[in-house]
């Protein structure tokens, strides 16, 4: 098994390697920026991320299983008490959802997409996390026949909140 896997690896290694000397190659020949692009577009280790969740809650299910094809790993934990959790984590009432989550540093709060999610642990704003209120239909986990526009709000630890982002999944 190890051995299979060492293999694996080397040869996800080579093909990588492969495919970054042809775009260099191809750049040098066309004189563009491509290489950086390239390079850019490499995998980046995102943090795990801790859910908190209820055993029954299947939307909060399909929410962690679209973190991990967003390339997450995603670490779930069933609690009774959630409301506890997020008084922890300084979730503001009005703005709380069915499951929470831990990354990076940050709360994420309900169905936000990982896009987003990823964009907020690659800008590091000074805040405590970020947040979509209720389950709107068409966020991630919540796929639906009548999707609708959301907004995913930021928030701080001393009342503040803002808007992050404009979702439409329509
Ligand atoms: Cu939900």
């Amino acid at each position: 098994m190890r051995w299979t896997m060492t293999l694996l690896a080397v040869t996800l290694m080579a093909s990588g390697c492969d495919k970054e000397e042809a775009a260099q190659g191809a750049a040098t020949t066309m004189n563009d920026p491509a290489p950086v692009i390239a390079v850019a577009a490499a995998p980046i280790d995102l943090p795990t991320v801790m859910v908190y969740k209820s055993e029954s809650c299947g939307c909060c299910s399909g929410w962690v299983e679209h973190l991990e094809a967003a390339g997450f790993t995603v670490e779930a934990r069933n609690m009774d008490y959630l409301t506890t959790v997020k008084t922890d984590a300084g979730v503001p009432v009005h703005l709380s959802s069915c499951h929470t989550a831990l990354v990076g540093g940050y709360v994420v709060e309900g169905h936000v997409p990982a896009d987003v999610i990823k964009r907020m642990l690659a800008e590091r704003p000074t805040i405590a996390g970020i947040a979509v209120p209720g389950m709107p239909m068409g966020s991630p986990g919540m796929e639906g026949p009548n999707p609708q526009p959301y907004q995913v709000m930021s928030f701080d630890h001393q009342g503040e909140d803002g808007v992050y982002a404009e979702v439409d999944p329509r």
